[in-house]
């Protein structure tokens, strides 16, 4: 495990993992839970950075340290820097960290895995929401508390939570908030799947194993092509799947896998661009 900045700070609010083509980025604030201040931004978005750039990471996972996933912007640090700076100094905080961070999540070229390890509220639900993967310990919920803090929403959550869970159910946990638990989530289709809380680690390890061990550029091109597809006409993504056939086609990891199922052997997938 290595923080971002010189793999040794103990204390860093992100740490971030290298394992078996897993890159595991961990918000390291418990105390806080797992509130974003500055620091936190800042190095999230360096070590999502990172992990977008590395080929040898074929899926990333985001989780909490503690007994919370992330509870959304720091609210100590957000009153402070209003007194200082005003309402539109501490706002600029949205398209410098919130924006370029979901954006990220959204447009790796590798699958990503929310490991929702405890409640997840205001952006940290947004930054769970852009995974392609919720899973969620028993214990965890979601809290959409934006309102409560007479807010309007931010990192993505305006785009990703009807497509989650449509618009009628959107709106009423937008507006009226309050703490939905992991089993409402399954039911509502936030969650991808639900654990007990004993099993969540093994679950998450497995899940993400199993996804860098996969056809990365496939899954890279899925991920371009559901994103296009939900603002396009069927013409245009009929048009984009193909283009993305023909480069996902001539892969090599293409190749031997239809070899391997013609063979009855399993293919072995080594995610690189040809
Ligand atoms: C916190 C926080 C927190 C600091 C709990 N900050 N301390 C973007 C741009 C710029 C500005 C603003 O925002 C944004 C995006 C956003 O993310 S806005 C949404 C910000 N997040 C929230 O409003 C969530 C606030 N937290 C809560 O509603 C609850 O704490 C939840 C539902 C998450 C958990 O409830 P409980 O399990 O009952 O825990 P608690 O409320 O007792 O909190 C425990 C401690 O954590 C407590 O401190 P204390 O010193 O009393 O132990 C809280 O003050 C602190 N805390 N969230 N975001």
């Amino acid at each position: 495990m290595s923080a971002v900045s010189d793999g040794r700070t103990p204390c860093s609010p992100v740490l971030v993992e290298r394992l078996g083509g897993v890159g595991r980025v961990r918000l390291n604030r418990p105390e806080a839970l797992n509130a974003l201040d500055l620091a936190t931004k800042t190095q999230l978005l360096a070590a999502l950075e990172d992990l977008a750039a590395d080929q040898g990471i074929r899926c990333v996972v985001l989780t909490g340290t503690g007994r919370a996933f992330c509870v959304g912007q720091d609210l100590r640090e957000h009153v402070s820097r209003l007194n200082e700076v005003g309402p539109e100094g501490v706002l600029a905080t949205v398209p410098e960290h919130y924006n370029p961070i979901a954006t990220l999540l959204h447009t790796m070229d590798k699958p990503v895995v929310a490991a929702v390890n405890g409640v997840a509220a205001g952006a940290g639900a947004s930054l769970a929401f852009l995974a392609d993967f919720r899973i969620v310990t028993a214990s965890a919920g979601f809290n959409l508390a934006f309102a409560q803090i007479g807010l309007s929403c931010d990192t993505g959550c305006s785009w990703t939570l009807p497509r989650l869970v449509g618009p009628t159910t959107a709106m009423r946990l937008l507006l009226l908030g309050g703490t939905i638990s992991a089993e409402e989530s399954l039911r509502l289709g936030i969650a991808t799947e639900v654990v007990p809380d004993a099993e969540f680690e093994e679950r998450v390890h497995d899940l993400a194993g199993q996804l860098a061990v996969g056809p990365t550029q496939a899954y890279a091109a899925m991920r371009r092509a559901v994103a296009y597809a939900s603002s396009s006409s069927l013409s245009d993504a009929l048009a984009y799947e193909a283009e993305l056939m023909a480069r996902t086609g001539a892969t090599e990891d293409h190749q031997q896998a239809v070899d391997a199922f013609l063979a009855k052997r399993p293919a072995i997938f080594t995610g690189q661009r040809d």
